[in-house]
């Protein structure tokens, strides 16, 4: 009886880590993931943690389809000082075999080890097993969750998934050989949005002429990236470079920001 206990009082520690996420306000309170606490030997390694769905922002998941991620997120303590170990080899262990390494970094207002990893349509449906495994000094832990269904991932096909999620609105059709163009584009980065200066989401300029891209951050931690240009701002500052093939290239953030993190989008559109 005692047992059941406290395993009621750790699902219910993991539906609480939900209110962790609120990382995009000054107010949020500093909260450890902190889902599933491991058995703790003298010396040994610490290892708590959840996953997340990438899809959703920073909501705690185990069931994903193609086209999602599965944000691994842990806490590694050293068992002998209890602080969170910041260098060390932290690496997921899946049951595909794939071993996936765990960088250590600030999310929101939260620093923890994150991986993400793509589920494609390759993936396999099913259970899909894993194990945290973390080495340190001669410090080593391990975090496996609990044994029974709810606790695993789960990879289900697309159809098991679809939602009545409302068709996205068709957009109104830009005349390209009218538009106004500026080769200068001017992004503020927030949680969780990339705007201009007019709150714009869509910045045209000229094929075959410099384009003078920068960068602003007014909260959090982003990075700008142009998928198909290779165009990319790890942090705060400008690049030029020359977009030679006219088209829509679509502006992502290239750093694991939070809740909301894939909301991060805006386009840039090479006219001739
Ligand atoms: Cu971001």
């Amino acid at each position: 009886m005692k047992k059941k206990t406290s395993i009621l009082a750790s699902l219910f520690a993991a539906t609480m880590i939900l209110t962790a996420c609120s990382d995009d306000t000054d107010t949020a309170e500093k909260t450890e993931v902190n889902a599933v606490p491991q058995e703790k030997e003298a010396g040994a390694l610490v290892i708590t943690g959840d996953t997340v769905t990438e899809q959703g922002g920073c909501v705690l998941a185990s069931r994903f389809s193609a086209g999602d991620k599965i944000v691994f997120r842990n806490n590694v303590i050293d068992g002998i000082t209890n602080e969170q170990v910041t260098e060390a080899k932290v690496q997921v262990h899946l049951s595909t075999g794939e071993v996936l390494d765990m960088t250590y970094g600030k999310h929101g207002d939260d620093n923890f080890w994150v991986v993400a990893y793509p589920v494609t349509a390759d993936t396999p449906t099913g259970t899909l097993g894993y194990t945290v495994k973390a080495e340190y000094n001669d410090q080593t832990g391990e975090f496996k969750p609990f044994n029974v269904a709810p606790s695993l991932l789960t990879i289900v096909s697309d159809e098991v998934l679809q939602t009545s999620a409302e068709p996205e609105p068709e957009k109104e059709k830009v005349d390209l050989t009218k538009v106004e163009t500026n080769q200068k584009v001017d992004i503020i980065g927030k949680n969780f949005e990339f705007n201009g200066p007019a709150g714009e989401k869509e910045f045209y300029v000229k094929a075959g002429e410099e384009v003078t891209l920068s960068m602003k951050t007014e909260d959090g931690t982003h990075g700008l990236f142009v998928e198909g240009l290779d165009v990319k701002l790890d942090k705060d500052g400008s690049v030029k470079f020359t977009p030679e093939k006219a088209g829509e290239y679509k502006i992502v953030c290239s750093i694991f920001c939070g809740a909301g993190h894939g909301d991060m989008t805006a386009n840039l559109v090479v006219v001739e």
